[in-house]
C-alpha cells in the first residue's frame, strides 16, 4: 500500500467519525467542505499524485477518486437519514389526535320573555284561544278612543305615551289588537294578543320603557264572569305549575265593567308576608273584566246580544314572580349570565 493510500484511509476514517458526530445539516456540510471542498483534505491528496512514480500515478489518482466518491455517497446517505428523522420529529410534534372530544358549540337560547310567551300561548291555545296580531305603531283611536279612554284621559298624556305626532303613537298595551280583531270579525271568538308595548317610564326595578303584555278576549252569547274566573284560575295554575290560591279583587279599567285585579298567594312566602308581597301575602298578576258595552258598540258588535271577558298581564312580571327575578331591567341588558339561566 502506498503512503497516499494509507493517508486516504486515515482521512476517510476521520471523516466518517466526524460525520457520525455531526448533529445537524450544517455540521455535515462542514465535514464535506473539510474533506471534499476545493482545499479539502482528500482533494489535496490529488496534488501528491505528481510526486509518485509515473507508473503508479493513474492507480493512485483512481484511489483518490474512489475515496471522494465513497465519502460523497456517505454524506448523501447521512443527509437523507437526517432529513427523514427531522420529518418524523416534525410530524410527531404536529400530530392531530382525531379521537379527542370536540370543544363543543356554544348554543344560543330563546329569550326568557319569548319562552314565557310560548308557554302562555300554548296554555291558552289549549283552551281554544287563537293568536291575533297587530301593529306596534298605532293611531290614538285604536289605542285609546275605542277603549273608552277619551281625549282628556291621563294615560294619553305625553309623559306616559310615546307619540310620533298628535294621532300616532307606540301602543301602550296590546288591546289595539283586540280592537282591530273586533272591527274585522263577528262573535263568537277567543283570541290572545301578546307582544311589545311602550310607556314613557324611567327604568327601575319594576319598569322598563318597553315590555311585553299578553291579553285575552272571549266574546259570545252568555259569556259570564264565571267563565273569566275559570279560564284565569286554570291559566295561573298551569303557568306557575302548582296549585295556586287565586283572589279576584274589584278594580277599575275604562274598557271593562265590572273590572277586577287578580292576585295569587305569594310564591315567596306562601302567604305569610315577605318583601316580594310587601307583607300582604298576595301578588297582583292580572287585570281583567267584562268588556264594556260601549267598547262593543264602537267596533260594531251588538252589545245587547253579546258579552265577553278580557284580561291582560305583563309577561316580564309573570316571569319575575315565577322565577324569582327581582329587577325588570335584567331582561334588556343582554347579560348572558342572566339570560342563559332560562332555557
Ligand atoms: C287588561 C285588563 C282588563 C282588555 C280589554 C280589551 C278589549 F279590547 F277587549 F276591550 N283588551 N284587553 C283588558 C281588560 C286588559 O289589562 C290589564
Amino acid at each position: 500500500m502506498t503512503s497516499v493510500e494509507q493517508e486516504l484511509n486515515r482521512l476517510l476514517g476521520d471523516a466518517r467519525a466526524e460525520l457520525r458526530a455531526a448533529s445537524d445539516i450544517t455540521a455535515a456540510e462542514q465535514v464535506r467542505v473539510r474533506y471534499l471542498g476545493k482545499k479539502g483534505l482528500i482533494t489535496e491528496q490529488l496534488k501528491r499524485v505528481g510526486q509518485e512514480p509515473p507508473d503508479v500515478r493513474p492507480e493512485i489518482g483512481a484511489r483518490v477518486n474512489d475515496a471522494k466518491c465513497a465519502l460523497t455517497e456517505e454524506l448523501e446517505t447521512w443527509r437523507h437519514q437526517w432529513e427523514a428523522a427531522a420529518l418524523r420529529t416534525q410530524l410527531e410534534a404536529e400530530t392531530l389526535d382525531v379521537t379527542l372530544p370536540g370543544r363543543g358549540l356554544a348554543l344560543g337560547s330563546l329569550h326568557p320573555v319569548t319562552l314565557a310567551r310560548q308557554r302562555i300561548e300554548s296554555i291558552l291555545g289549549g283552551m281554544g284561544f287563537a293568536r291575533a296580531e297587530g301593529p306596534e305603531i298605532e293611531d290614538d283611536v285604536r289605542n285609546f278612543e275605542a277603549l273608552n279612554m277619551p281625549a282628556n284621559h291621563p294615560a294619553r298624556a305625553m309623559q306616559d305615551t310615546f307619540y310620533f305626532d298628535a294621532h300616532t303613537l307606540l301602543r301602550t298595551h296590546t288591546s289595539n289588537v283586540q280592537v282591530r280583531y273586533m272591527e274585522a270579525h263577528r262573535p263568537p271568538f277567543r283570541i290572545i294578543a301578546s307582544g311589545r308595548v311602550f310607556r314613557a317610564d324611567s327604568p327601575d326595578l319594576t319598569h322598563t320603557p318597553m315590555f311585553h303584555q299578553v291579553e285575552g278576549l272571549m266574546v259570545d252569547e252568555n259569556v259570564s264572569f264565571s267563565d273569566l274566573k275559570g279560564v284565569l284560575t286554570e291559566f295561573l295554575r298551569a303557568f306557575f305549575e302548582q296549585s295556586v290560591d287565586v283572589r279576584f279583587r274589584p278594580s277599575f279599567f275604562p274598557f271593562t265593567e265590572p273590572s277586577a285585579e287578580v292576585d295569587v298567594r305569594c310564591v315567596g312566602c306562601s302567604g305569610n308576608g315577605c318583601r316580594i308581597c310587601k307583607q300582604t301575602g298576595w301578588l297582583e298578576v292580572l287585570g281583567c273584566g267584562m268588556v264594556h258595552p260601549s267598547v262593543f258598540h264602537r267596533v260594531g258588535i251588538d252589545e245587547e246580544r253579546y258579552t265577553g271577558f278580557a284580561f291582560g298581564a305583563g309577561i316580564e312580571r309573570l316571569v319575575m314572580l315565577r322565577s324569582g327575578v327581582t329587577d325588570a331591567r335584567l331582561f334588556y341588558e343582554n347579560d348572558l349570565r342572566f339570560l342563559a339561566q332560562f332555557r
